[in-house]
Protein backbone atom coordinates (compact mmCIF):
# COMPACT_ATOMS: atom_id res chain seq x y z
CA UNK A 1 0.00 0.00 0.00
CA UNK A 2 1.46 3.75 -1.01
CA UNK A 3 1.71 5.72 2.05
CA UNK A 4 -0.38 8.97 2.16
CA UNK A 5 1.39 12.48 2.85
CA UNK A 6 -0.67 13.47 5.28
CA UNK A 7 0.16 10.47 7.29
CA UNK A 8 3.73 11.24 6.63
CA UNK A 9 3.35 15.21 7.77
CA UNK A 10 2.77 14.02 11.62
CA UNK A 11 5.93 12.71 11.49
CA UNK A 12 8.78 15.14 12.01
CA UNK A 13 12.45 14.83 12.81
CA UNK A 14 14.41 16.94 15.03
CA UNK A 15 17.64 17.54 16.53
CA UNK A 16 17.94 17.27 20.43
CA UNK A 17 17.25 15.92 23.82
CA UNK A 18 14.21 13.69 24.49
CA UNK A 19 14.20 14.98 27.98
CA UNK A 20 13.44 18.95 27.02
CA UNK A 21 10.76 18.00 24.36
CA UNK A 22 6.89 18.83 24.94
CA UNK A 23 4.88 15.23 24.13
CA UNK A 24 2.30 13.68 26.05
CA UNK A 25 4.26 10.95 25.69
CA UNK A 26 8.22 9.76 26.02
CA UNK A 27 9.40 7.50 24.55
CA UNK A 28 12.29 5.60 26.61
CA UNK A 29 14.50 2.77 24.70
CA UNK A 30 15.00 0.41 27.60
CA UNK A 31 16.28 -2.85 28.02
CA UNK A 32 13.55 -6.13 28.40
CA UNK A 33 14.29 -5.82 32.55
CA UNK A 34 13.05 -1.95 32.57
CA UNK A 35 16.35 -1.85 35.16
CA UNK A 36 17.15 1.52 33.55
CA UNK A 37 20.85 1.68 31.80
CA UNK A 38 23.27 4.56 29.99
CA UNK A 39 21.79 6.30 27.18
CA UNK A 40 19.08 8.01 26.58
CA UNK A 41 17.68 5.52 29.39
CA UNK A 42 19.64 7.22 32.16
CA UNK A 43 18.63 10.40 30.81
CA UNK A 44 15.10 9.92 31.10
CA UNK A 45 15.22 8.46 34.36
CA UNK A 46 17.64 11.50 36.01
CA UNK A 47 15.07 13.75 34.54
CA UNK A 48 11.90 11.71 35.67
CA UNK A 49 13.30 10.52 39.33
CA UNK A 50 12.77 8.11 41.84
CA UNK A 51 9.04 7.88 40.91
CA UNK A 52 10.24 6.12 37.26
CA UNK A 53 12.57 3.78 38.63
CA UNK A 54 10.16 2.62 41.44
CA UNK A 55 7.04 2.12 38.44
CA UNK A 56 9.97 0.38 36.43
CA UNK A 57 10.68 -1.81 39.68
CA UNK A 58 6.79 -2.86 40.23
CA UNK A 59 6.65 -3.41 36.30
CA UNK A 60 9.62 -6.03 36.98
CA UNK A 61 8.12 -7.92 39.78
CA UNK A 62 4.69 -8.07 38.39
CA UNK A 63 5.22 -8.84 34.84
CA UNK A 64 8.75 -9.39 34.46
CA UNK A 65 9.74 -6.48 32.48
CA UNK A 66 8.48 -6.01 29.24
CA UNK A 67 10.17 -8.82 26.07
CA UNK A 68 12.22 -7.00 23.19
CA UNK A 69 10.01 -5.61 20.34
CA UNK A 70 7.10 -4.59 22.86
CA UNK A 71 6.53 -1.67 25.17
CA UNK A 72 4.94 -0.42 27.93
CA UNK A 73 3.64 2.67 29.48
CA UNK A 74 4.92 4.00 33.13
CA UNK A 75 3.98 7.46 35.04
CA UNK A 76 6.18 10.48 33.82
CA UNK A 77 7.36 11.25 37.12
CA UNK A 78 9.04 14.48 37.41
CA UNK A 79 8.81 15.23 33.27
CA UNK A 80 5.10 15.44 34.08
CA UNK A 81 6.39 19.33 34.55
CA UNK A 82 6.98 19.49 30.76
CA UNK A 83 3.24 17.97 30.50
CA UNK A 84 4.32 14.70 29.78
CA UNK A 85 1.14 12.25 30.68
CA UNK A 86 3.34 8.82 30.70
CA UNK A 87 6.99 7.75 30.00
CA UNK A 88 6.53 4.58 27.25
CA UNK A 89 9.43 2.06 27.50
CA UNK A 90 10.27 -0.20 24.18
CA UNK A 91 12.98 -2.99 24.23
CA UNK A 92 14.32 -2.59 21.11
CA UNK A 93 16.81 -5.19 18.88
CA UNK A 94 20.13 -5.70 19.70
CA UNK A 95 21.89 -5.85 16.40
CA UNK A 96 23.24 -9.45 15.80
CA UNK A 97 23.56 -8.89 11.89
CA UNK A 98 20.62 -8.13 10.88
CA UNK A 99 19.05 -11.54 10.13
CA UNK A 100 17.82 -12.27 13.65
CA UNK A 101 14.37 -10.49 12.95
CA UNK A 102 15.79 -7.28 14.25
CA UNK A 103 13.76 -5.20 11.57
CA UNK A 104 10.87 -6.99 13.07
CA UNK A 105 11.25 -6.03 16.24
CA UNK A 106 12.24 -2.80 15.69
CA UNK A 107 9.20 -1.62 13.49
CA UNK A 108 7.19 -3.70 16.46
CA UNK A 109 8.64 -1.63 19.07
CA UNK A 110 7.60 2.15 17.26
CA UNK A 111 4.09 0.41 16.29
CA UNK A 112 3.72 -0.90 20.17
CA UNK A 113 4.34 2.98 20.78
CA UNK A 114 1.70 4.37 18.90
CA UNK A 115 -1.17 1.69 19.53
CA UNK A 116 -0.16 2.40 23.19
CA UNK A 117 -0.47 6.00 22.90
CA UNK A 118 -3.88 5.51 20.56
CA UNK A 119 -5.29 3.86 23.23
CA UNK A 120 -4.79 6.96 26.18
CA UNK A 121 -5.61 9.37 23.21
CA UNK A 122 -1.93 10.82 23.58
CA UNK A 123 -2.07 13.28 20.79
CA UNK A 124 1.94 13.99 20.78
CA UNK A 125 4.65 11.23 21.27
CA UNK A 126 8.09 11.95 21.23
CA UNK A 127 11.13 9.22 19.96
CA UNK A 128 14.41 8.26 20.23
CA UNK A 129 16.51 6.74 17.55
CA UNK A 130 15.61 3.30 19.34
CA UNK A 131 18.61 0.79 19.57
CA UNK A 132 20.90 2.94 17.56
CA UNK A 133 23.27 3.27 20.36
CA UNK A 134 24.44 0.80 23.25
CA UNK A 135 22.26 -1.57 20.88
CA UNK A 136 24.23 -1.35 17.48
CA UNK A 137 21.58 -1.06 15.37
CA UNK A 138 23.13 0.73 11.74
CA UNK A 139 21.62 3.76 11.85
CA UNK A 140 20.63 3.97 8.31
CA UNK A 141 18.39 0.92 8.68
CA UNK A 142 17.09 2.11 11.52
CA UNK A 143 15.92 5.47 9.97
CA UNK A 144 14.20 3.86 7.34
CA UNK A 145 12.61 0.73 9.58
CA UNK A 146 11.66 3.72 11.97
CA UNK A 147 9.77 6.07 9.70
CA UNK A 148 8.22 3.36 7.31
CA UNK A 149 7.22 1.72 10.80
CA UNK A 150 5.43 5.49 12.26
CA UNK A 151 4.19 5.40 9.13
CA UNK A 152 1.51 2.06 8.93
CA UNK A 153 1.19 2.86 12.69
CA UNK A 154 0.11 6.38 12.58
CA UNK A 155 -2.49 5.32 9.01
CA UNK A 156 -4.16 3.14 11.95
CA UNK A 157 -4.16 5.54 15.04
CA UNK A 158 -5.51 8.98 13.34
CA UNK A 159 -5.38 10.33 16.95
CA UNK A 160 -2.46 10.27 17.48
CA UNK A 161 -1.63 13.70 15.20
CA UNK A 162 2.01 14.76 15.87
CA UNK A 163 5.36 12.46 16.36
CA UNK A 164 8.43 13.92 16.79
CA UNK A 165 11.53 11.56 16.08
CA UNK A 166 13.96 13.19 18.37
CA UNK A 167 17.69 12.48 17.58
CA UNK A 168 20.49 13.49 19.51
CA UNK A 169 23.34 13.18 16.86
CA UNK A 170 23.66 14.40 13.76
CA UNK A 171 23.94 11.53 11.87
CA UNK A 172 20.33 9.94 13.01
CA UNK A 173 18.88 13.66 12.23
CA UNK A 174 20.34 13.67 9.11
CA UNK A 175 19.43 10.00 7.98
CA UNK A 176 15.63 10.54 9.34
CA UNK A 177 15.17 13.98 8.05
CA UNK A 178 16.56 12.65 4.61
CA UNK A 179 14.44 9.50 4.52
CA UNK A 180 11.08 11.30 5.73
CA UNK A 181 11.86 13.98 2.69
CA UNK A 182 12.19 11.05 0.59
CA UNK A 183 9.01 9.04 1.30
CA UNK A 184 6.69 12.48 0.87
CA UNK A 185 7.56 13.57 -2.41
CA UNK A 186 6.96 9.64 -2.93
CA UNK A 187 3.53 9.51 -1.63
CA UNK A 188 2.98 13.32 -3.24
CA UNK A 189 4.05 12.05 -6.35
CA UNK A 190 2.01 8.80 -6.43
CA UNK A 191 -1.25 10.62 -5.25
CA UNK A 192 -0.48 13.10 -8.44
N1 LIG B 1 17.73 12.33 23.94
C1 LIG B 1 17.50 11.71 22.75
N2 LIG B 1 18.27 10.70 22.29
C2 LIG B 1 19.31 10.31 23.06
C3 LIG B 1 19.61 10.90 24.31
C4 LIG B 1 18.76 11.95 24.75
N3 LIG B 1 18.95 12.58 25.92
N4 LIG B 1 20.72 10.27 24.82
C5 LIG B 1 21.10 9.34 23.92
N5 LIG B 1 20.25 9.37 22.85
P1 LIG B 1 20.80 4.13 23.58
P2 LIG B 1 19.73 1.55 22.64
C6 LIG B 1 20.27 8.55 21.62
O1 LIG B 1 22.18 3.57 23.76
O2 LIG B 1 20.74 1.51 21.55
C7 LIG B 1 20.52 1.57 27.69
O3 LIG B 1 21.53 1.33 28.63
C8 LIG B 1 21.55 7.92 21.22
O4 LIG B 1 22.39 8.85 20.55
O5 LIG B 1 20.29 5.06 24.62
O6 LIG B 1 18.30 1.26 22.31
C9 LIG B 1 19.25 0.79 27.99
O7 LIG B 1 19.06 0.57 29.36
C10 LIG B 1 21.06 6.83 20.28
O8 LIG B 1 20.89 7.34 18.96
O9 LIG B 1 19.69 2.94 23.45
C11 LIG B 1 19.48 -0.49 27.24
O10 LIG B 1 20.20 -1.41 28.03
C12 LIG B 1 19.67 6.48 20.83
O11 LIG B 1 19.38 7.47 21.81
C13 LIG B 1 20.30 -0.07 26.04
O12 LIG B 1 20.97 1.12 26.43
C14 LIG B 1 19.59 5.11 21.45
O13 LIG B 1 20.78 4.84 22.16
C15 LIG B 1 19.42 0.25 24.85
O14 LIG B 1 20.23 0.53 23.75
Amino acid sequence: MTEKGETLDRIEALRGDITLVRADAIVNAANSALAGGGGVDGAIHRAAGPALAEACRKLRETRGGCPTGDAVATTAGALAALGAKAVIHAVGPIWHGGSAGEPEALASCYRRCVELAAEARYESVAFPNISTGVYGYPKESAARVSVAALADALSRAPSVVRVLLVCFDEENFELCRAELARRKTEARRSEG
